[in-house]
């Protein structure tokens, strides 16, 4: 259609016609690239219909897919172009940038992570698609009313057309309830219709699917027990919101229907578009579940081997079990789905039949060995009237991982134990990745370009390659130029910001990020009672004036999840305190990013001296956030947890600030119930007038309910030792004022960290998962 910025020009021009405002701009532009990715949309898929060959379906209930316009044009080859182009129209494509609504589709760390898993199978030609729901409503937007945070509903599909396309033509029909004797009658159907995203690979032609299944009304009969109206209203609910829940589940029957709605709807379209005999299922697809949310995966795939395809049990469960696959994204106790026996009898019977003699069997089995009660329980997919995901997860799956080295030595040490003693050959570890495409190419040009005139642009396709900067670390001049960069990013970030913020930030302050979902163990609060400290310390000792900081925090907190939203509420009284006072203000100050999202994020990882990532160890998984910040040249402060470990493994200790507590020692404090938050607080002066003053309510505007920051610290006894690591966290801080002083030490530190940053690619973690666990073949698109 275009080939050179020229062509482009002319055949925009002629599609704008004399409408030349913005928003008509932004909808010509996408309906052309929408054109000229279609071609190679259809080639892919015939290609892999074609050949027959394995085809991986990544179910996942969340796809926080961000913004696709200038990633597809990065994607497409023809960002330049266009960019020029457009700019010599008369129009920024920026501005036209932010007209995309975002579809924000996912919580955090694990709808991002599908993400990016998207992004990398298609730029590695690989041919594995994504399966989930097309929420009418994303998360929420958050809005900061008075330091509180308020929810508003987003309907991103409401305001502008997207990517998608309708596919009534493979529409399917989900079973939900009736009766199963002598067969399943009663049923209510639901209309699944798919949407499809293209996920288009970078400088190649493949462009994979992201199908988005949205609920609808059956035109079968409803059994006569049923309402209509009540029917109607509950199939739409079924696909209107995403539950803005991370990392915890509240065992919700609207949130078991959007599970079974999808995985159903899933494999009736795998099973149905197969090319040869059911048997060769594991030949022909790998089925990875994104966590348990997609667990029921397993007895939906037995149902539809056993009563549709005809199959014996056990020729059924073999095929299921070398088909799919697992990830465990969390240890935290609230996020372990368990769903009651009854719940899902009367949901879906069938299904809930097929896991109780998953069970039966399994027990059967473990009835041979010698076990105490406590190891059978653990391995018990059914107990106490509750139903296991995790374990059937495992128990059903033929390779099951953690998310970093860490994480999955926790799980096959303590969480998992009994089962993985009973399949130790099932667990292994896939270190997660970002995409180096979105993070650094996109959201850093500039950066991008120092690279590749330092390296050339083979690290491109190959982010391992970035190790060649390592011969830059010392480097006067590239240092200098890194310096520039960050400079420049720190400025955009700061225009961005300034609308929305209204004290000013200073460009040449350290910028110390914390940006992630509000939670417990990812210590917000203990940064913010830092920096509480920090304040106290420049009133009192006139002598203490360290260099400027500006402290930025994003993130959302769960609607229902009140300790999180009171730590929200804190830091905007203490922001607006610190913000305000003449003498402080110039050392330290705050910022607020409200409604942290992908987009924010482009912004922010680029600009960011400090990253912290200062979780309690032993409960991150892994993190993502630490992997974009270092991406792009900032230094970790934090905690060896998660992928923390391993990236503090690469850069070497002298390139992070690493403190606090190990996981060894806090999992020993948590099995000997040993640690007293209110000792610590007696043996530090600082830490008890601190806790003094904050329980008092002095360093509240009185607004705000401190009694949930209490009953954490006191009643609870600091459950995420926010107190115990607090001294060795400020001291850390100290460390990085001294080391920003020694700027060529610093600017070396960062080049070391991008230098190390490409094993952190999501295209290393693809290969692997390929190589080891979908075994994948990669497929060129040429024609
Ligand atoms: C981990 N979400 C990160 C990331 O692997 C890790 C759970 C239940 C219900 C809804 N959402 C969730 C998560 O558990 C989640 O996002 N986990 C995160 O997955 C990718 O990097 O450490 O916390």
């Amino acid at each position: 259609m275009f080939y050179s910025k020229e062509e482009f020009k002319e055949e925009f021009t002629k599609r704008l016609g004399q409408d030349k405002v913005p928003q008509t701009a932004y909808a010509v532009l996408g309906a052309m690239m929408k054109e000229l990715l279609e071609e190679d949309w259809v080639k892919t898929n015939q290609l892999y219909t074609e050949s027959k060959v394995k085809q991986l379906y990544y179910i996942s209930i969340e796809f926080l897919i961000g913004r696709m316009l200038v990633q597809n044009l990065h994607s497409l080859g023809i960002f330049t172009i266009v960019q020029e182009g457009l700019q010599e129209l008369g129009f920024n494509l920026e501005e036209l940038e932010e007209m995309e609504p975002e579809p924000g589709l996912g919580n955090g760390g694990l709808g991002r992570l599908a993400a990016c898993f998207m992004d990398s199978l298609a730029a590695l030609q690989l041919p594995g698609h994504g399966c989930g729901i097309r929420y009418k409503g994303g998360l929420f937007t958050q809005q900061i009313e008075n330091g509180f945070q308020t929810e508003y509903p987003t309907d991103w599909l409401r305001e502008i057309e997207g990517w998608e396309k309708r596919r009534d033509d493979l529409a399917v029909e989900i079973p939900f309830y009736g009766r199963l004797h002598p067969r399943h009658t009663d049923i209510e159907w639901v209309k699944a219709v798919p949407y499809d995203m293209p996920i288009v690979g970078a400088s190649g032609r493949t462009v994979n699917t992201l199908r988005l299944w949205q609920a609808e009304v059956s035109e079968r009969p409803l059994p006569a027990y049923k309402d209509f109206n009540e029917y109607t209203l509950e199939t739409a609910a079924i696909s209107d919101r995403l539950y803005p829940d991370d990392s915890l589940v509240t065992g919700k029957i609207l949130r078991l229907k959007q599970q079974y709605f999808m995985c159903s709807a899933s494999l009736q379209t795998i099973i149905k578009t197969l090319p040869g005999p059911v048997h060769e299922l594991p030949h022909q697809v790998a089925i990875q579940i994104n966590d348990t949310h997609p667990a029921i995966a397993i007895p939906e795939l037995m149902r539809i081997l056993l009563d549709e395809e005809g199959l014996e049990w056990e020729e059924a469960w073999n095929i299921t079990t070398h088909t799919i696959s697992y990830t465990n994204h969390t240890i935290l106790g609230e996020a372990m789905e368990k769903w009651d026996s009854h719940l899902l009898a009367s949901l879906v019977p069938r299904v809930y039949e097929i896991i109780h003699e998953i069970d039966r069997r399994f027990k059967e089995q473990l009835q041979e060995q010698v076990l105490k009660e406590q190891e059978f329980k653990k391995l018990s997919i059914i107990d106490d009237g509750l139903v296991k995901m995790a374990v059937l997860a495992v128990v059903g799956s033929y390779k099951v991982n953690g998310v970093a080295e860490l994480h999955t030595d926790i799980l096959k040490n303590r969480e998992m134990k009994e089962l993985y003693r009973q399949f130790p050959g099932k667990f292994h570890n896939k270190t997660n990745g970002i995409t180096h495409r979105r993070w650094l190419i996109k959201a850093n040009p500039e950066l991008t370009q120092l690279i590749t005139q330092s390296i050339g642009d083979d690290w491109l396709k190959k982010p391992i390659l970035l190790n060649d900067l390592n011969k830059f670390i010392i480097d006067a001049s590239f240092q200098e130029a890194l310096k520039e960069v960050k400079r420049a990013k720190k400025n955009q970030l700061i225009a961005h910001v300034e609308k929305s913020w209204d004290s000013p930030i200073d460009p040449l302050s350290i910028f110390d990020i914390h940006i992630k979902r509000f939670h417990g163990y990812k210590r917000q609060l203990m940064n913010i009672l830092h920096i509480q400290s920090l304040y106290d310390r420049i009133k009192e000792d006139s002598t203490y004036r360290p260099y400027p900081r500006t402290f930025f925090f994003g993130g959302k907190a769960a609607p229902g999840y009140e300790f999180a939203k009171q730590v929200i509420k804190l830091i905007n009284v203490i922001a607006a305190k610190v913000n305000q006072d003449p003498l402080v203000r110039s050392h330290i100050h705050i910022v607020f990013i409200e409604n942290y999202n992908v987009s924010h994020g482009e912004r922010m990882f680029p600009a960011a001296d400090i990253s912290e990532q200062i979780s309690t160890a032993s409960k991150e998984a892994s993190g993502t956030g630490n992997m974009k910040f270092m991406m792009n040249g900032a230094i970790t402060l934090g905690t060896l947890d998660g992928a923390n470990v391993e990236i503090v493994e690469r850069v070497g200790k002298e390139n992070a600030f690493i403190f606090g507590l190990h996981s060894q020692q806090i999992m020993l404090l948590e099995k000997h119930k040993n640690y007293r938050a209110q000792e610590v607080i007696e043996q530090s002066p600082e830490l008890k007038s601190l806790m003094a003053r904050l329980l008092s309510g002095e360093l509240s505007d009185g607004t705000e309910n401190i009694s949930f920051i209490r009953n954490q610290l006191v009643d609870l006894n600091d459950p995420y030792f926010v107190l115990k690591d607090f001294h060795s966290y400020a001291a850390m801080h100290e460390k990085v004022l001294a080391s920003y002083e020694d700027q060529g030490n610093w600017q070396g530190m960062s080049v070391r960290n991008i230098a190390e940053s490409g094993i952190f690619s999501s295209d290393r973690t693809i290969q692997q998962y390929s190589d080891d666990v979908w075994d994948l073949k990669k497929i060129l698109n040429v024609y």
